[in-house]
C-alpha cells in the first residue's frame, strides 16, 4: 500500500487561499515540534495537493504559517516529498532558467518566471532529521516557488505591477 492509499481515509481537503488574500503575505515560523500534528497537516496538504493536481504546496497556502512544504514531481504521483524548515543558497556558478509556472493560489494564470538554476538545499524531514542536496531540474524551480510562499512572496511579484494588477482584478471578480 502506498502512502496515498494508507492515509486517504483520514485526510481532509484543505481550503487554498487565493491571491490577493493578505494571509498569503504572512512569513511562516520555523517548525520546532516534530509531532503527530505536523504529520497530520502534512497528510492533509498532500491530499489537497493531489486533489488540485498541483506538484507542490506550502503550508502558507492553506493558512498554516509554519515552514512546511509537500511536493510530488513524479508522473504517477506516488512519490511524495516533505520539506520542513527548508533553506537554500544560490551557488556561485549558477545561471538562470525560465519556466512557465502555475500556482494553486493564482488559479488560471501561467507565467514565465526566471530563477537561478543551481542551489544548495538544506531541509528537515517530518522526523526532524536534517538533509542536504543540490537538486536537479524541476525540483530546483518548485522548491524556490514554495519557499517564496513561506516568505509571503508570490510568483506575481516577479511580474510588472501592471500585469499583477490585471491578475488581481480578474481574481477578485
Ligand atoms: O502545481 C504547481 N505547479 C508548478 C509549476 C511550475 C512551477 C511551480 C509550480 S508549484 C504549483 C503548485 C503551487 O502553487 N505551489 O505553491
Ligand atoms: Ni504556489
Amino acid at each position: 500500500m502506498d502512502y496515498k492509499e494508507k492515509y486517504y481515509f483520514m485526510t481532509q481537503k484543505l481550503k487554498i487561499l487565493q491571491f490577493p488574500d493578505p494571509k498569503l503575505r504572512k512569513v511562516a515560523k520555523k517548525v520546532t515540534k516534530f509531532d503527530k500534528s505536523l504529520q497530520n497537516l502534512a497528510s492533509d496538504m498532500l491530499h489537497t495537493m493531489y486533489e488540485e493536481n498541483g506538484i507542490g504546496l506550502a503550508a502558507t497556502q492553506v493558512d498554516h504559517h509554519i515552514r512546511l512544504i509537500v511536493m510530488d514531481l513524479s508522473e504517477k504521483r506516488n512519490e511524495p516529498m516533505f520539506f520542513v524548515n527548508p533553506e537554500y543558497k544560490i551557488l556561485d556558478n549558477h545561471s538562470t532558467c525560465s519556466y512557465e509556472e502555475g500556482c494553486l493560489s493564482i488559479p488560471g494564470f501561467n507565467e514565465e518566471i526566471t530563477r537561478p538554476d543551481k542551489i544548495d538545499l538544506k531541509w528537515q524531514d517530518l522526523d526532524g532529521n536534517t538533509h542536504n542536496d543540490k537538486p536537479k531540474g524541476l525540483l530546483t524551480i518548485c522548491i524556490q516557488h514554495e519557499i517564496d510562499h513561506l516568505e509571503g512572496k508570490l510568483m506575481v511579484d516577479y511580474l510588472s505591477s501592471l500585469k499583477r494588477d490585471r491578475i488581481r482584478k480578474k481574481l477578485l471578480k
